[in-house]
């Protein structure tokens, strides 16, 4: 078998509000509009990604919660609605798609291997979360490619966010070892949003931009931060101050999708291409896209 790659990494964020404006046929609440920055910015980097033929999307979602050890899809097909739990109103989902299963038992066995407490999820009744659904559904909305889930065990951060990214790290060189050995063209997403300060009540109309902003100054300038250091291509910069942006931002990040990202690419030199940025009810979110081919080609 040929060596696989990770032809593409992409912070891929999952605010259900985004799938809501899309008035994407599989969910039930229908919209007027709302969020477009960000939107159009999925729609920018869908294009890229798309077009290098990805066989398969593993994503790292934070609302796949698992407290002993990381969790891998571990059946051959999902179907069922999946339910947002705080915004019912603007999620209903009803999803059908299929898993690599021979990769995700590829990821399962060379976690086992490295002493990484791991799981296969193979309760066919089992409701995929809404992160893996959202992100999955924006850069890919025809779902026509498989899909390897993996849960996000935060435990390790409950020691500390230093100890939490050092796991996150070991993950993400275990996947590329997996996407490796699999032969498979692989596009990784951080199911994830950046500043994480969200307001508490929402707008009688959900998609009212005018409502609609970051939380406060201080969480905006940990994002242009962060973004500042992605698109200069200083990652391992990045990965330094995480603990801090966590801390301070309250950032999603801490669920370990991005160092989880950065780790798998091999904490990119290279810079990222931010297609978009904006805030949902208040959070920071961007799609940003690494492209390892690209960079290799122009060096
Ligand atoms: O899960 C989320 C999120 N991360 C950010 C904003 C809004 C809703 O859900
Ligand atoms: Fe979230």
């Amino acid at each position: 078998m040929s060596t696989g790659t990770i032809i593409s990494g992409v912070l891929a964020p999952h605010p259900p509000h985004l799938v809501y404006a899309e008035n994407a046929p599989q969910n039930e609440p229908k919209a007027e509009c709302g969020w477009e920055t960000l939107r159009w910015g999925y729609e920018r980097c869908r294009k890229n990604v798309l077009a290098k033929k990805p066989d398969v999307f593993i994503v790292h979602s934070p609302h796949w919660k698992t407290v002993v050890g990381h969790h891998v899809l571990g059946i051959p097909r999902c179907d069922g609605l999946s339910v947002d739990p705080i915004f019912p109103n603007l999620f209903r989902y009803k999803y059908g798609f299929d898993v690599d299963l021979e990769l995700a038992e590829c990821l399962y066995d060379g976690l086992k291997a490295a002493g990484i407490l791991t799981k296969m999820m193979r309760n066919p009744g089992f409701r995929v979360d809404y992160g893996t659904i959202a992100s999955c559904h924006l850069i890919n909305p025809e779902w026509n490619i498989p899909i390897v889930g993996i849960s996000s065990n935060a435990s390790h951060y409950y020691f500390s966010n230093e100890v939490g990214d050092e796991e996150m790290i070991a993950l993400g060189e275990a996947t590329r070892n997996a996407v490796e050995k699999s032969g498979r063209r692989a596009c990784l997403l951080a199911s994830c949003s950046l500043s994480h300060r969200h307001f508490t009540v929402e707008s009688a109309i959900p998609e009212d931009m005018s409502q609609e902003h970051i939380y406060h100054h201080g969480q905006y300038l940990w994002d242009m931060r962060v973004l500042g250091l992605m698109r200069e291509g200083k990652c391992a910069q990045l990965m330094a101050e995480m603990p801090d942006f966590v801390e301070q931002a309250n950032s999603e990040t801490k669920e370990g999708c991005l160092t989880w990202l950065m780790s798998a690419l091999g904490v990119p030199d290279y810079p990222a291409e931010v297609h978009g940025y904006g805030s949902v009810i208040g959070t920071g979110n961007a799609v940003v896209e690494w492209d390892p081919e690209n960079a290799k080609a122009t060096a």
